[in-house]
């Protein structure tokens, strides 16, 4: 809606003096994206504080091994679990190759990947998501025509957002709702806006990155 407008406002912009207010000269860059023809999901997860790079293939990371995720679980059969037909859309490294040198990366150069549950505890991909990072939120946003199965997603389902990152060796995990076995999963609310005001971060490291502040599930 607010792009819409903002388009409109450029397109009047020449002829109208102000139009909602007219203050802002640059405008939110929502993808001038190769994702916009089409209904898409857009999923965006603030977190406390996102640097634009960080460590990959560090020493300790096995091969393989997810050095950082940040995703969410789209809980289709309400079975408050990962079941056959749910989705994952994600932002995740996990390429550390047996001869990968450490180094920094983008964030914006991770995997961004949707995935359907084909079992409780298997998943395959089916889709690519387009990655923007704007300060301290990540979003990422598919095509509902990029697979059949995303037309499955709509404002009744459940979520849940996790966040893990390894450092020096050890596991920190963020997740909202906080997981257990009765209610691991929230509906998305009307306007598609979650806060998780819980702070499960060590206060013994620095992950603030994955520190997960608010959550926003756009569908259309
Ligand atoms: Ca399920």
């Amino acid at each position: 809606m607010k792009t819409r407008n903002a388009v409109l406002c450029a397109i009047a912009g020449l002829l109208l003096a102000a139009c909602g207010g007219g203050s802002e000269t640059s405008l939110p860059t929502l993808p001038a994206s190769p994702t916009s023809p089409g209904p898409a999901i857009t999923v965006k997860m603030t977190l406390s504080n996102l640097p634009e790079t960080l460590p990959i293939n560090m020493p300790a990371t096995p091969v393989g091994a997810t050095e950082y995720t940040w995703r969410v679980n789209f809980d289709l059969d309400n079975t408050q679990w990962p079941s056959t037909g749910d989705i994952r859309i994600g932002l995740t490294y996990s390429n550390k190759l047996a001869d990968s040198l450490p180094t920094d990366a983008k964030i914006t150069d991770f995997s961004a990947t949707v995935y359907e549950y084909v079992s409780g505890s298997v998943s395959q991909s089916i889709a690519s998501a387009v990655v923007q990072v704007t300060e301290n939120t990540i979003i990422l946003t598919v095509l509902k025509s990029a697979h059949p199965s995303l037309s499955n997603i709509d404002n009744s389902a459940a979520v849940q957002f996790n966040t893990f990152a390894r450092i020096n060796e050890q596991g920190y995990a963020d997740s909202y709702p906080v997981v257990d076995f009765t209610t691991s999963y929230e509906r998305i609310p009307l306007d598609g806006l979650f806060t998780d005001t819980a702070s499960s971060i060590s206060t013994n490291v620095d992950a603030r990155f994955i520190d997960l502040q608010s959550m926003e599930i756009l569908i259309d």
